[in-house]
């Protein structure tokens, strides 16, 4: 049997569209839903570099039956090339996770936040409105953040009031408020994550937890010396990002659309997560640690501590890893990571960095 005839012969597979399937959480959630037996469909920027190193694992050759996984380019600022997607593809569900996602540099590219992150929800919005309105259904979840509650006082749950702190969390604040609009208005199944940060060996390098054991690894192994920071007061709720896309999906699998904030309810310092990381690397870290005042913002969120009670009872959910274990894995894997790299290193090899740390 060739390979178009087996095809036709299987059970139609449910099928989920993910924008930013190419940062840490769409990885994540795109190795999740494949393991439930979804044919996951990836929109990707085109670069002039790869930017798929993350989906490494899940790839396959297009043109292989076993195929589950298919990449589509396309960008949030691109209208039209969005709608396009969503016809080819027609999922049954749409998980919304592309963003211009630092904060720091929100501040320094504000318009274009503003542009990836709350238009680009309305854009994906006008088009599945449309999609829908010729009688074919979609659920879509939409990726909120813990930054929206911003200066509002610990614990923050979803009654909490949000008080944004940054062009980032303002635009995910519009993104919230087009996605509860447009589910009244339009009768979507449309959940909002109102997730806490979490994090996982796949974590943005300039994220401050991976900056932290990526750059402590390297110390320990002499390939750095210093390691240069910001703010180590700030408080932050910090869970796997694998336990987290899980919440994500169960949102869409309820009879009703809702929102839910989704966190571990346990905070820590910077300072902390600093101290637990460099005892796993035997290092003194006020020996190696600098302070920058480029990485301080101008406006900054002090304490998150997140209230999951509502996901707990209605999705089931609660996170598996913890904040220990999460440093552990982290640190574990920068660990093996910056080994290879001094393995080269000594072998005469020039190993290429990015020139950002911020
Ligand atoms: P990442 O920064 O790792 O990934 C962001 C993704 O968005 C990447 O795939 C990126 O593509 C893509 N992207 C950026 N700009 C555009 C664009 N203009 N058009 C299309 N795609 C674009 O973020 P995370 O995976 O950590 O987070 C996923 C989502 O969840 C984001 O919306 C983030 O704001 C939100 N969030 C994250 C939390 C966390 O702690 N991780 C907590 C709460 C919310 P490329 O690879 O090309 O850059
Ligand atoms: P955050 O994550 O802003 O919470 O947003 P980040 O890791 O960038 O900062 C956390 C805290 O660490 C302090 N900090 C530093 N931060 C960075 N990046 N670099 C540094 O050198 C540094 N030194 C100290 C920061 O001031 C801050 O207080 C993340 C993103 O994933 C968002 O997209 C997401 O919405 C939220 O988490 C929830």
């Amino acid at each position: 049997m060739n390979d178009l005839a087996a095809k036709s012969q299987e059970p139609a597979r449910r099928r989920a569209l993910i924008t930013g399937i190419s940062g840490q959480d769409g990885s994540y959630l795109a190795e999740f839903l494949i393991q439930r037996g979804y044919h996951v469909h990836g929109i990707v920027r085109r670069a002039s570099t790869f930017t798929t190193e993350r989906l490494d694992g899940i790839y396959a050759d297009p043109h292989s039956r076993a195929v589950r996984l298919s990449l589509h380019y396309g960008d949030i600022t691109d209208g039209a090339g969005l709608r396009r997607i969503l016809e080819q593809t027609a999922p049954d569900e749409v998980y919304n996770l592309a963003a211009q996602s630092h904060v720091r540099v929100s501040f320094d590219q504000a318009e274009y936040t503003a542009d990836a992150v709350a238009t680009g929800t309305l854009r994906l919005l006008e088009a599945v409105r449309d999609y829908v309105s010729s009688g074919r259904q979609l659920r879509m979840y939409q990726a909120g953040s813990s930054e929206m509650f911003g200066a509002a006082s610990p614990p923050q749950s979803e009654r909490t009031p949000f008080y944004p702190r940054s062009p980032y969390a303002v635009s995910k604040l519009a993104a919230h408020w087009y996605a509860v609009n447009y589910r009244e208005a339009y009768g979507l199944h449309l959940s909002n994550g109102l997730l806490f940060n979490h994090e996982s060996p796949r974590r943005g390098e300039t994220f401050v937890t991976r900056k932290i054991t990526r750059g402590l690894t390297r110390i320990k192994l002499g390939l750095q010396e210093s390691l240069y920071l910001g703010n180590l007061e700030a408080r932050r709720d910090w869970g796997y990002a694998g336990d987290y896309v899980e919440a994500m999906w169960l949102m869409l699998q309820q009879p009703e659309p809702d929102d839910y904030v989704i966190a571990t309810g346990e905070s820590h310092s910077v300072q902390e997560f600093l101290e637990l990381a460099a005892s796993h690397c035997s290092l003194d870290w006020r020996k190696h640690v600098k302070t920058d005042p480029r990485y301080f913002r101008p406006t900054e969120v002090d304490a998150l501590c997140g209230d999951a009670s509502k996901a707990r009872q209605r999705l089931g959910w609660s996170p598996k890893v913890s904040f220990s274990d999460l440093v552990k894995m982290m640190v574990a894997s920068d660990l093996e990571s910056a080994e290879q790299e001094r393995t080269l290193t000594r072998a005469g090899h020039v190993v290429q960095r990015g020139a950002s740390q911020r």
